[in-house]
């Protein structure tokens, strides 16, 4: 576990992280030293250990309490996500809890939607009223009306309310707003994804190549961590970004490519490594198919051509090549995360995909390791029944045929009538903020005034509930207990989360919620349990772990277990073929391009810039950008911009600008950075800002939203995926 404190400021030391060296603050995230905290004794009354949901990687915590308060929350040592370390968002879980804004009382609508008034009522009347409107969907337009939307760890018991009540339309902006194109590309490719925590063995790889992953803004802790220790031990690295990212500042070869073109660019590191010989013959001989046709269809694809698309030196795409497959099998090409970009992207991750097959990196030790996880038997529930009528989630007639999850903005425009195959027309919104969510944010908006329905379990007045009838107020990760998490992983485990301090407020927990509206509506059978933790101990159980070990500790950790072909493992390729899919006969039959295909993307008109953006290292999303401990570091959001282009339409760095998209949308105020740290065709903002929820106090006003400037994509037609990159902005003066 050899690296240090300042190793990681070094990591995160160009964005937002050096105000958090500054400050004095990233002592109180890193523990002291940025040693991890081996025996973490207690400045209280206890130390409860349990997981994070600041984001949603689930790091171990440690919750020091003091006179019944959360004093502090440091890195579990025990937990393999977070080694004794978290992330400053996970440190900050007190600015979520002890939040004065908190929602405190279930809220019933008193007047038409999108109207702030609400009246305060008994959770009895609350649960009444969502109850009869279920009974009602149910009733008037059979089960399959209602959607869940869902993201966070909480979300479990509500997707089993979904499944027990009928409906099939339970999704989440983390897929199709998200990493919904990799799965594809990756599970095409290798016959699975890569998941969450990605099984990405960062720590062992000799050179790590990030196309957009901006890790060190991007803070998933392991990864970080495992991102700096690579680096401490001189791994190479590729960054392949239009902005000199966090990530890049620590790179041997920084690639400022146009954006939207890395597909040109990976087919030609593949011409690359397969004209000059460079890929890993055994490998792709034992375990791949499809070469010869892959080595014809990249014949052409020469960096010269990739030149022009890209704007990278062929020069300097022959010698990244070379410096990839100098490290091979070592050598990881990350698959990203959020990749909905251009609407081309399972394609694209396709190509990172056979990238990495080619260097031979998965299943390998410093490339994919093959996660294990520890067997935990399904809670012994009746079995739902009836199979529900499959998600509206495409237009009539339309599918996605290499979608494995429901496509969130799917549910949300067959939502407004006649548009899909059926219409939805009750929403349960659980722990995500479609406004800010999902992208065309006037859509939403529309789809929720055509409901019947809409109820909002939330810890904040989010803008997404000041549109529900009926808001609930949940009570935070720190106050309740979920599903336990034992996720595929490098070791595997089981971690469980367990109240902190009892619920604030009159909050409540999900799994009494959802509870108390199955035994309303005639589900109660679906929920014998008397509560979470006799849910998740019984769960424990079957599986033979130590109950009271996992309690006491947080986790329980098997085995170590063989996660490489190194260490033993044999691959398992569940593609038709058994084998590694260079060339894909599924999307060939399917109609779709079997190898993947450049496509440039359309210019920003003159005078205009693509809209990028991407994360704050101390936030995540606007889920905790009303956190005022967080905010101590980043209170707002800027718009970079390319110097030599400000100076030409004679704006200041640090000025306030108004950014107006192609459809006369206009931002809110923002701060100009002006920076060479970005090309010339592009304008970049951390997403999450611009609230104005009036609930959110701290953080409504400050900065601007981005997804209000996304009010065009472009859908990946393999996956459904919406590609949110493709708007262009110009930038203004903001006038007085
Ligand atoms: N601190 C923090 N960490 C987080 C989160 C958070 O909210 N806060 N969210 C988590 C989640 S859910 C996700 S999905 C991940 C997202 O994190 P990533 O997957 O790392 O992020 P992206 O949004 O894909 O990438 C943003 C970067 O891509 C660059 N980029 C934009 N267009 C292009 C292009 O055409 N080509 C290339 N090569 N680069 C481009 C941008 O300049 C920016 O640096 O972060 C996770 N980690
Ligand atoms: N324009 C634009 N759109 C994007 C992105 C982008 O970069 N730009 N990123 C995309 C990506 S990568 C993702 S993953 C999605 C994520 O987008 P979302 O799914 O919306 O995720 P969050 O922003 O984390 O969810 C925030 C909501 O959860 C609530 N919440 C927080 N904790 C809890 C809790 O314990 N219980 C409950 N019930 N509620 C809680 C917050 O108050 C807030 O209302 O957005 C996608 N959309
Ligand atoms: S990465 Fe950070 S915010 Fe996310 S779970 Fe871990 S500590 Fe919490
Ligand atoms: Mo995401």
């Amino acid at each position: 576990m050899g690296y240090t404190r300042r190793e990681f400021i070094r990591i995160a030391g160009a964005g937002a992280g050096a105000a958090a060296a500054g400050s004095g603050l990233a002592s109180r995230w890193w523990g002291a030293d940025g040693d991890p905290v081996p025996d973490p004794g207690t400045d209280g009354d206890k130390v409860v250990p349990s997981f994070c949901e600041l984001c949603f990687w689930k790091c171990g915590i440690l919750c020091h309490v003091k006179d019944g308060r959360v004093t502090k929350i440091v890195g579990n040592p025990k937990h393999p996500l977070s080694r004794g370390r978290l992330c400053p968002r996970g440190t900050g879980g007190t600015g979520l809890l002890y939040d004065p804004d908190r929602l405190k009382k279930p809220l019933v609508r008193a007047n038409g939607r999108g109207g702030q008034s609400f009246r305060e009522v008994e959770w009895s009347e609350a649960l009444d009223r969502v109850a009869d409107g279920l009974k009602g969907l149910r009733e008037k337009y059979g089960p399959e009306s209602l959607a869940l939307y869902t993201h966070g760890y909480g979300g479990s018991w509500f997707k089993h309310l979904l499944r027990a009540y009928g409906s099939a339309n339970v999704a989440a902006p983390s897929y199709a707003q998200c990493r919904g194109p990799r799965e594809a590309g990756f599970r095409l490719t290798f016959g699975q994804g890569v998941g969450s925590p990605e099984n990405t063995d960062m720590e062992n790889a000799r050179c790590i190549t990030l196309l957009g992953s901006h890790l060190g803004e991007n803070m998933h802790n392991t990864q970080v961590q495992d991102f700096a220790l690579a680096l401490s031990r001189g791994a190479g690295l590729v960054v392949v970004d239009p902005r000199f990212s966090v990530a890049a500042g620590k790179a041997d070869h920084w690639l400022p490519i146009k954006p939207g073109t890395d597909l040109a660019l990976l087919l030609a590191w593949i011409h690359v490594l397969l004209a000059e010989g460079l890929y890993d013959r055994d490998y792709v001989d034992k375990y791949a198919v499809g070469l010869d046709k892959l080595r014809e269809h990249v014949a052409d694809k020469t960096p010269e051509w990739a030149y022009t698309a890209t704007t990278i030196p062929p020069e300097k795409i022959v010698a990244t090549a070379r410096f990839l497959a100098g490290a091979r099998p070592a050598s990881l090409v990350h698959p990203g995360r959020h990749v909905t970009w251009y609407g081309d992207d399972t394609q694209r991750t396709r190509a990172i995909a056979i990238l990495n097959a080619l260097l031979g990196s998965w299943g390998r030790r410093g490339g994919f390791f093959l996660p294990a996880q520890l067997p935990l038997p399904k809670y012994p529930y009746t079995h739902y029944g009836t199979e529900p009528k499959p998600p509206a989630d495409a237009a009539k007639g339309r599918v996605y045929p290499f979608a494995d999850e429901t496509i969130a903005s799917g549910v949300c425009d067959a939502s407004i009538p006649g548009t899909a195959d059926y219409d939805i027309k009750g929403w349960l919104v659980y722990g995500t903020n479609l406004l800010l969510a999902l992208p065309e944010p006037e859509k939403t908006r529309k789809a929720i005034q055509a409901l019947d329905l809409i109820v909002a379990i939330d810890v904040l007045p989010a803008e997404i509930t000041g549109w529900a009838d009926v808001v609930l107020p949940e009570a935070t990760y720190l106050e309740r207990c979920d599903e336990l998490d034992a996720p595929p992983w490098r070791v595997p485990f089981a971690a469980v989360r367990q109240p902190v301090v009892e619920p604030m407020y009159d909050s409540k927990p999900g799994w009494w919620i959802a509870r108390e509206l199955a035994h309303r509506i005639g589900l109660a059978d679906y929920f014998p349990w008397k509560d979470s933790v006799e849910y998740a101990m019984q769960r424990a159980h079957a599986a033979g772990l130590d109950c009271d070990a996992m309690r006491r500790d947080g986790v329980v950790v098997g085995a170590p277990a063989a996660v490489t072909i190194e260490d033993g493992v044999e691959p398992v390729f569940d593609t038709p073929s058994g084998k590694i899919e260079l060339y894909s006969q599924p999307l060939a039959d399917a109609g779709f391009d079997p190898l993947p295909n450049f496509t440039p993307p359309e210019e920003p008109p003159p005078g205009m810039f693509r809209l990028l953006f991407g994360r704050s290292p101390v936030h995540t999303f606007g889920r905790t950008t009303n956190n005022r401990f967080l905010s101590e570091v980043a209170s707002t959001n800027e718009l970079w911009l390319n110097r030599r282009a400000a100076d030409e339409l004679g704006l200041a760095d640090g000025e306030q600008v108004v950014v107006v998209n192609q459809d006369e949308v206009r931002s809110e105020p923002l701060a100009l950075r002006a920076t060479q740290r970005i090309r010339s065709d592009c304008a970049y903002m951390v997403h999450g800002y611009g609230h104005d929820a009036p609930g959110l106090r701290f953080a409504r006003g400050r900065g601007a939203n981005d997804t209000r400037l996304v009010t065009r994509t472009k859908i990946d037609p393999l996956m459904g995926g919406t590609g949110m990159n493709v708007n262009f902005v110009r930038v203004e003066r903001r006038q007085p």
